[in-house]
């Protein structure tokens, strides 16, 4: 393979996927512009004429093989999950899940395994926003020594749907609708809407997605959560019920949704962008690893059915006992190679991994490979060099589009005596996989468990949890959405059956949007799960973006000295002012401007330090003004100098929570850092 070798850093570095993808990569540059074929080329810019004027000739096989292989680009993209963004990274065992997994890479803490992970968002299409509100995407592929194990995964931890037949159902609703393909990324349509009232096993996922878990505010600050009741067994072939969570180590944190609007046009990548620079700056996202477990004796003992992917174990009820952490460490090569190439299954497990018969989750194992046949063009994706295993794979499978592998000899078949047997299946104790032996016997019937017409207990759970601002949250993403829908009867029947789940929300919504407040509904249940309040989460100032706003003249010697306490503490700064370039301080000291307004926005960033200077234009106080008052009306904390007060004299923004004037240097970047760490004051008098 000529010229492959790119950036040192990518070199074979231990780690063993990298290791293998080093064989793959391809370098161009200071390279000769050759065909396909190898052929060298004298020129590529004019194709061949005949006369200088005239038509191109068929003749022309490099203009032929360079169109053609462009009008090929493009490849189907995904049904769902279309638009998103990978990195790798790698998963380090903290304690050995001997006793209840035969896995190997959950056996040995002495072991690092390699790990590829894909964020999405689930409705949009390839070129859609990243900050819309929907369900977030969380696939992890771990290249274990004893095959891929694909975590595919959502944060939410739960479904829309109870049985995989229904998934072209829900997923056509929530689409663009057909007639006019509108809108684009987004719930808030009357398909949806009409989808969750006479689908009610809705409730539950479509409260968290009017909750702030839809608008994110980083990859890096999610959870994420395998959904399904999967089956850990171990080496004694004992089997227990097991659900799996990832655990973000700078807590769970979401936009504002008028800010989440507002980023989807100054900044459409502004997750991607997000993940991309934080692994280059070397801030690496981690995730740690948890597991709820069921023992099977207990499989009865809740007021749910474990087998639905519309309920939750409560953390509080099965605590949830971390066992690892993923940290991503290498942003990819090739967007298209590795993140539209990579194909991720549920039913890609290693022994010890099992499934249930969760109706959801059955169907999801027929569907990820059928959907890679058509995607990637053909059976031999698995070739791919994203999708390949770090461990050897041989079995008698042939030919098929794309096939690379130069199989020797002639047999190709089970049972044979040509080959001695081989491939040969191998024993449980060598590592074989052997499918749990659950005893299961029953009539054949298209029907639903009794023990999953439950809908409502777990949204109202959910609403009781969550915390005054997040139910206002709650209350007015609902407004928007419903708001949105034409059908006055799909507004009026979402409002009715909300009533379910909590009489006084359905009341509120039903007076947003115009329609009957229901009078009856209401929900017996009283109990909360304080673990779904994003308010109990980790807050922290790692890597959260401060705008500094500042003009020629300012303090140099305190600027210098605050933007240092920041750094130190891991919040990143970022210079804004009239113009790039540098701008000096009254006392000599020069500083280099990363944006002006023109290139960036209050709402790009966690928190605004205003430092002000000596700038009398009233443009650039005017941007400035306003740059302050949105993060403000986003409830983001605020630091100003002496000089940068000014523009807080208005609206009483300088007494209200979250804004750190600069009376002691020292206590200041304490005090403003403390700000920052709160991340939001929603007790503010915002219009
Ligand atoms: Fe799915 C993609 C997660 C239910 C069928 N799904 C896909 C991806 C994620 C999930 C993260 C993107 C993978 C990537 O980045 O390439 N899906 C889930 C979760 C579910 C779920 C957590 C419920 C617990 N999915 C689900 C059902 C079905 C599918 C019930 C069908 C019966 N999902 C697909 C698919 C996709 C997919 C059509 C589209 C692209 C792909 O598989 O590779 O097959």
């Amino acid at each position: 393979m000529g010229g492959r070798i790119v950036s040192k850093k990518r070199n074979v570095d231990g780690n063993s996927k990298n290791d293998q993808l080093e064989q793959f990569r391809v370098d161009d540059k200071g390279k000769a512009l050759t065909t396909n074929q190898g052929l060298k080329m004298s020129e590529d810019e004019f194709s061949l004429k005949a006369g200088e004027r005239g038509p191109t000739l068929m003749e022309d096989f490099h203009f032929r093989e360079k169109l053609t292989h462009f009008d090929h680009e493009r490849i189907p993209e995904r049904v769902v999950h279309a638009r998103g963004f990978a990195a790798h990274g790698e998963f380090e065992l903290y304690e050995s899940m001997k006793p209840y997994t035969r896995a190997k890479f959950l056996n040995d803490t002495t072991k690092k395994t390699p790990v590829f992970v894909r964020f999405s968002t689930v409705v949009g299409s390839r070129g859609s926003a990243d900050t819309v509100r929907d369900v977030r995407g969380f696939a992890t592929k771990f290249y274990t020594e004893e095959g891929n194990y694909d975590l595919v995964a959502n944060n939410i931890p739960v479904f829309f749907i109870q049985d995989g037949i229904k998934f072209p159902d829900i997923v056509h609703a929530i689409k663009p609708e057909p007639h006019n393909e509108m809108p684009q990324a987004s719930s808030a349509h009357d398909t949806y809407w009409d989808f969750v009232a006479n689908n009610q096993e809705s409730a539950h996922m479509t409260m968290w997605l009017m909750s702030d878990r839809a608008i994110p505010r980083s990859f890096r600050m999610m959870e994420g959560f395998g959904v399904h009741t999967f089956r850990y067994v171990n080496e004694q072939g004992k089997a227990h019920f097991v659900k799996i969570h990832w655990k973000p180590k700078l807590g769970v944190h979401s936009l504002v949704w008028d800010e989440a609007q507002i980023i989807s046009g100054k900044d459409p990548d502004f997750h991607r962008r997000d993940l991309w620079e934080n692994i280059e700056k070397g801030n690496y996202p981690e995730f740690e690893l948890g597991v709820q477990i069921i023992d099977e004796s207990d499989e009865f003992k809740f007021d749910f059915d474990i087998l639905d992917a519309t309920k939750i174990w409560p953390e509080e009820d099965v605590p949830v006992k971390i066992i690892g952490k993923m940290t991503l460490n290498r942003n990819v090569d090739n967007a298209f190679a590795e993140i539209e190439q990579v194909a991720f299954h549920p039913g890609h497990v290693v022994p010890g991994i099992d499934f249930t018969n969760d109706p959801l989750l059955q169907g999801r194992l027929f569907s990820y490979t059928d959907t890679q046949l058509i995607r990637l063009g053909g059976p031999n994706f698995h070739e791919i060099p994203i999708n390949r295993p770090v461990c050897p794979f041989h079995n008698n499978q042939r030919e098929g589009y794309h096939r690379q592998t130069i199989n020797v000899g002639k047999v190709s078949y089970h049972r044979n005596s040509l080959a001695g047997n081989t491939p040969a299946p191998v024993s449980e104790s060598e590592g074989g996989f052997a499918h749990y032996q659950e005893k299961v016997e029953g009539r054949k019937v298209r029907a639903r468990s009794e023990s999953f017409k439950d809908h409502f207990s777990q949204a109202t759970l959910f609403w009781n949890s969550m915390s005054k601002p997040e139910r206002h949250h709650i209350i007015d993403a609902f407004s928007f959405e419903l708001g949105k829908v034409q059908s006055e009867s799909v507004k009026q029947q979402v409002v009715d059956m909300f009533a379910h789940v909590n009489l006084e929300l359905a009341r509120v919504i039903a007076k947003n949007i115009g329609v009957k407040p229901p009078k009856s509904g209401g929900s017996t249940i009283t109990k909360s799960s304080p673990a779904l309040s994003q308010e109990n989460t980790k807050f922290k100032p790692d890597t959260r973006k401060v705008a500094v706003i500042i003009t020629e003249g300012f303090n140099g010697a305190d600027v210098v000295s605050i933007l240092d306490g920041l750094k130190n503490s891991g919040v990143q700064p970022e210079i804004i002012s009239e113009q790039l370039g540098k701008i000096r301080g009254f006392d000599g000291v020069e500083i280099t401007v990363d944006h002006t307004f023109l290139t960036t926005d209050s709402v790009l960033f966690d928190a605004v330090y205003v430092v002000r200077g000596s700038s009398k234009s009233r443009k650039f106080n005017k941007q400035a003004g306003d740059f302050v008052y949105e993060a403000f009306s986003h409830y983001k904390p605020i630091g100003a100098s002496h000089d940068g007060k000014g523009w807080l004299d208005s609206d009483d923004i300088g007494k209200s929570a979250g804004v750190i004037l600069e009376d002691d240097l020292n206590e200041f970047v304490n005090k403003f850092v403390n700000a920052i760490s709160t991340h939001r004051f929603w007790n503010r008098n915002v219009l």
